[in-house]
């Protein structure tokens, strides 16, 4: 949701990444491994968007990094389709706007008749100055803190945009190439339509994510994360961020190494919005079911700490993330996310039915 970081806002802001937090300092498990190699000839002449070969797979995870969330563990069948190899860029994201003038979220004044939704009934409307355009930057303190409060590391900020993504005073020059941020869902879904595509289903991202590899834990197999397989957050969460992998914040698309089925940063860099509502149970539900076919999501969203949340599915962790800290850059994390917020760790990527040559 978007608003003024009044007390009540940030309460149920942290509902929605509060999952962060509670994975500290675990260590990843042995597991089954095996690869199917990235096949170059399935790649599209444009080199952005790959066929993803229909299959089953095992969703969710029960390593010593899990949640709850993500159990139990349970048969889905996938049918095949395309994805783009990278999140969507900046650049790709301006051409979408210069065809459309289409306005984010982000750019519009806070919608508190939607806003008041998400919020207990009786909650005052905020001051109109508090409910002008802006959106939440990462703004980390320069000393160690505790990690139980991540107001103290996100800062909604008046002008913060995707053009903007650290407020008004700065800008995407030169980050042509990085993934557009600040994209509430909304957002992404409108780029996706324009482009003839849509947003992936929760169990489509975390069958392209994990690669073809079976039960691993990570999208590259069942190593330790480290600054060389993706942006994630190196040194010591929030105050210090050695950019040992190159990076305090996002990185250039298709910085690090792909995954077996070609795709890069299905481990952090931003995290990417899923087509599904989020609901905290919905694993206990569908483990009922022998194999679920093509799940699209529940009905509705549904997290405990939060009965009026409105999230959708993201995925996949983001330069904030770090081994002791957070740790969703594993294929099986899922966060829920408010879907009119977007923040400068959230983007995207699209998926098609059809090859991208068909467009
Ligand atoms: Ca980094
Ligand atoms: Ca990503």
């Amino acid at each position: 949701m978007r608003a003024k970081p009044t007390n009540s806002f940030f309460i149920f802001l942290a509902s929605t990444i509060a999952f962060m937090s509670w994975l500290l300092e675990k260590n990843p498990a042995e597991a089954e491994s095996t690869s199917t190699p990235f096949e170059e000839k399935s790649q599209d002449p444009n080199n952005e968007m790959v066929w993803i070969d229909g299959g089953s797979f095992q969703m969710g995870s029960t390593d010593p990094l899990s949640w709850p969330t993500e159990q139990p563990v349970h048969q889905v069948k996938i049918k095949g389709f395309w994805m783009d190899t990278k999140e969507v860029t900046n650049a790709q994201y301006m051409a979408f706007v210069q065809a459309t003038g289409y306005t984010t979220v982000a750019e519009r004044p806070v919608d508190w008749e939607e806003l008041k939704k998400q919020v207990p009934p009786n909650t005052p409307k905020p001051p109109e100055e508090d409910l002008q355009p802006g959106s939440l930057v990462f703004s980390p303190p320069n000393h160690a803190i505790p990690l139980n409060d991540m107001n103290r590391w996100w800062k909604w900020v008046k002008g913060a945009n995707w053009r903007r993504p650290e407020g008004p005073e700065s800008s995407i020059e030169g980050r042509e190439n990085h993934p557009v941020v600040h994209i509430s869902y909304e957002d992404a879904m409108a780029y996706a339509k324009w482009a003839g595509k849509r947003l992936p289903t929760e169990a489509e991202w975390e069958y392209a994510a994990r690669g073809g590899l079976k039960k691993n834990i990570n999208t590259w197999g069942n190593d330790g994360i480290d600054h060389t397989k993706a942006n994630i957050w190196t040194g010591n969460f929030p105050h210090e961020n050695t950019k040992k992998d190159g990076y305090a914040g996002t990185a250039p698309v298709g910085n690090y190494p792909p995954n077996g089925y070609g795709l890069h940063d299905m481990a952090g860099n931003v995290w990417e919005w899923c087509s599904d509502w989020y609901d905290a149970s919905l694993y206990k539900v569908r483990c009922d079911t022998k194999e679920t076919a093509n799940p699209q999501g529940p009905q509705k969203s549904w997290a405990p700490d939060n009965p009026y949340a409105k999230e959708r599915v993201t995925k996949g962790g983001s330069f904030l993330c770090s081994d002791s800290y957070c740790a969703s850059y594993r294929p099986s994390a899922r966060v829920g996310t408010a879907f009119d917020s977007g923040m400068s760790h959230i983007g995207f990527r699209c998926v098609s039915d059809t090859p991208p040559s068909s467009k």
